[in-house]
């Protein structure tokens, strides 16, 4: 028996910490995965990860025993079905504002007759000891995840509807497109008292339908206050954020 899924995981419960790799290198990726995060992303959207850092950094993450996880630009849908062909075990859509877009995210990301993803995931079989077409065709929709990210009023507006699309997995909520949408443009302000309404709504509506809360952010205590409102997967970062805070450690150890 191998190792659970994320997705298994996340199913049974489990708080999962993820980083959040903005910098297009494997090596960053992998020495991510080799601390204490249970999983790593890739960001394709605010990072400056492509494909062929992404494809790279999946295998750095997975080498190292860890999930890994893509978030994609802005409805590029076919890099999504990509990001899975490439072995990531799950898949993070941003700007998910209506039931349409996360249909398409649904169609590229699951196999027929749930979605309309395309047969081709010969690295994903071998980075993750999949051992033939059928297991990959048997497992594949429900061991990796679909998540769609919430982060805009429009967004919030629908999220019952967006939750309810057959194949969406979970919710990712963003707090800082929330604060810029909830404001009308005039501020980012993640932790901002008012933003705490959606932050609170998403995760209660996706515990309503049983799916996934996922959310954002670089501070541990927001992190907990999360995990204590319904978030099961937080992923922190990006990753400058690890650098900046290694070497203020290091510098603060000499006074
Ligand atoms: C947001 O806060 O808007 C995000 O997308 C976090 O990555
Ligand atoms: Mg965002």
């Amino acid at each position: 028996m191998g190792k659970p899924t994320l997705a298994a995981r996340l199913r049974a419960g489990e708080l999962v910490y993820s980083g959040w790799i903005a910098t297009p290198e494997a090596l960053v990726a992998e020495t991510a995965a080799r601390q204490a995060f249970d999983c790593v992303c890739l960001d394709m959207q605010h990072g400056l990860h492509d494909p062929v850092s992404v494809m790279r950094s999946i295998g750095g993450v997975i080498h190292a025993g860890k999930p890994a996880g893509v978030r994609v630009p802005v409805g590029d849908f076919a890099m999504a079905s990509r990001a899975l062909d490439m072995g990531a075990e799950a898949v993070i859509a941003p700007m998910v504002n209506s039931v349409a877009d996360a249909r398409a995210f649904v169609a590229a990301t699951k196999y027929p007759p749930l979605g309309e993803r395309s047969w081709g995931p010969a690295r994903a079989l071998a980075l993750l000891d999949i051992p033939d077409a059928a297991t990959q065709l048997a497992t594949a929709n429900r061991d990796t995840l679909a998540l769609a990210m919430v982060e805009t009023r429009q967004a919030v507006d629908v999220v019952d509807d967006i939750l309810a699309v057959d194949g969406i997995d979970g919710v990712f909520m963003g707090p800082s497109d929330l604060s810029l949408t909830f404001s009308d443009g005039r501020e980012v302000a993640p932790t901002a008292d008012w933003v705490d309404a959606p932050i609170r709504h998403i995760a209660a509506r996706a515990g309503a339908h049983g799916k996934i809360a996922c959310a954002f952010t670089a501070d541990p205590k927001r992190a907990r206050y999360f995990n204590d409102i319904g978030y099961q997967f937080v992923a922190m970062g990006p990753d400058a954020i690890y650098l900046a805070t290694g070497i203020r450690a290091l510098l603060e150890g000499l006074r």
